[in-house]
């Protein structure tokens, strides 16, 4: 009897081991759809008028709103930081990488993908890569299980400056050169919605890297022409479908409550304006590097939110390390950090009050706060020259989105702390800053 009671004990405890074994087993799958070039204004959610973005405005009142979220002036050095949770200047890489170009996103970085791949994510990265085309820099070899899209910007075509043929991949070969740019958002939709159809029942992670909407646009014939904005409106409008795809799929396999969907892009937006901030891509002022952040997940995250924090894509790895229950890399320095608080309730509290602005390599100004600072010795860092710092400016972000108030004068004191905070955080990046990988040939 005695040894009955031990074995009835024992199938419980074995049995209690399963149940929290399938607990572990329901971490959230993510989808992150991350759009090229596309402005803080260029949807409905956030206060454009003029393009329909139906899906994306109902994503806003199932989800939360992130104001205060940053990413860099331009493509490569965002999608660094995104991979790595670091700014980009810690693991040295530039503004743009070209196809000329011989150096990548380094392997020995523990990517997003690989940070989930601790617990037997499946994962796929659809669209554009942008951090080295060699071989051992493509995702398929930065914990990716699955790649389709272009390594780099649709802009860099056959002949432009000597460059080959744009490649399309799928997996590790390339199936294409110079496709059809008009199909991208819808090959790249029906591609993810493929591999979540195929990994329903374990969990995955979709990184959905859009090609639109950076130049040259293009639009497929359901979307061309039907925008009040032009071409541009017309692939926001085509963005917005492919979003309401791969939400539709979400629900349809029962998986929306298990699922967080991230959507944000890389920088502000080319030739055109992002009010109400100063600048657009290319440029550390708000508009180059504030974007357009919304998340959902629905019993979690509170429907209908938004969240003033300061945020950004640097803090995504630590934040996804933290919901699928994997570790950070011990031996190296990460800058961003986990923001799950914010994402459960947006008044919890700032989880960082400072953040930096690279314009490639070079820091070019500091936010603490309220307050953001472009030191005299970092002018000309912030961009192109009609938008660039002459000398050092102090505005604060809390009265000023548009950067138009110069207050150093009015505020020594915040100007020389900051002057300090900015030295000592370029010195640290500076003495502790990981190589970039090399292609050897
Ligand atoms: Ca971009």
């Amino acid at each position: 009897m005695k040894q009955l009671i031990s074995l009835l004990s024992l199938m419980l405890i074995v049995g209690w081991g399963s149940d929290s074994e399938a607990a572990n087993h329901a971490s959230p799958n993510i989808v992150l759809i991350f759009i090229d070039d596309m402005g803080y204004a260029d949807i409905g959610p956030f206060g454009n008028t003029d393009v329909k973005t139906p899906n994306l405005d109902r994503f806003a009142t199932e989800g939360m709103k992130f104001t205060n979220f940053y990413a860099t002036p331009v493509c490569s050095m965002s999608r660094a930081c995104l991979m790595t949770g670091c700014y980009n200047a810690r693991v040295s890489v530039p503004g743009v990488l070209f196809p000329r170009d011989n150096v990548g996103l380094n392997p020995s970085e523990v990517t997003l993908a690989e940070i989930v791949k601790q617990k037997n994510y499946a994962t796929c990265a659809i669209g554009k890569w942008h951090l080295g085309h060699h071989p051992e820099f493509l995702p398929l070899r930065q914990g990716f299980d699955r790649y389709f899209g272009l390594p780099y910007s649709n802009d860099m075509l056959a002949g432009r400056n000597g460059m080959p043929p744009l490649p399309l991949y799928d997996n590790d070969k390339v199936i294409e050169t110079e496709p059809d740019q008009s199909q991208l958002t819808k090959r790249y939709t029906e591609k993810a919605i493929e591999f979540i159809r195929q990994n329903q029942n374990s969990p995955f992670f979709v990184y959905l890297p859009h090609t639109m909407i950076h130049f040259p646009l293009a639009a497929s014939a359901s979307f061309l022409g039907k925008s009040k904005m032009g071409l541009i409106g017309d692939t926001i409008e085509e963005i917005d479908w492919s979003v309401g795809q791969i939400m539709g799929t979400l629900k349809e396999l029962n998986l929306d409550d298990n699922t967080l969907v991230v959507f944000t892009s890389d920088n502000g937006p080319a030739r055109r304006e992002a009010p109400p901030f100063r600048g657009n891509k290319g440029t550390i002022f708000e508009g180059g590097v504030r974007e357009p952040c919304m998340m959902r997940w629905p019993g979690k995250i509170p429907a209908g939110t938004t969240c003033h924090e300061i945020a950004g894509n640097i803090d995504m790895l630590p934040t996804f390390a933290k919901l699928v229950g994997a570790t950070l890399p011990k031996d190296r320095i990460l800058d961003g950090r986990d923001i799950t608080s914010l994402m459960y309730d947006p008044k919890s509290g700032p989880v960082r009050d400072t953040h930096l602005y690279y314009s490639g390599l070079k820091l070019g100004a500091i936010r603490q706060g309220k307050w953001k600072y472009f030191p005299s010795s970092a002018a000309g860092n912030a961009g192109n020259n009609k938008t660039k710092e002459t000398k050092a400016a102090l505005y604060d972000l809390s009265t000023d989105l548009g950067e138009s108030n110069n207050v150093a004068e009015a505020n020594p004191d915040v100007v020389m702390k900051l002057e300090q905070e900015f030295k000592t955080r370029r010195e640290e990046i500076e003495a502790n800053k990981r190589p970039v990988g090399r292609h050897a040939d």
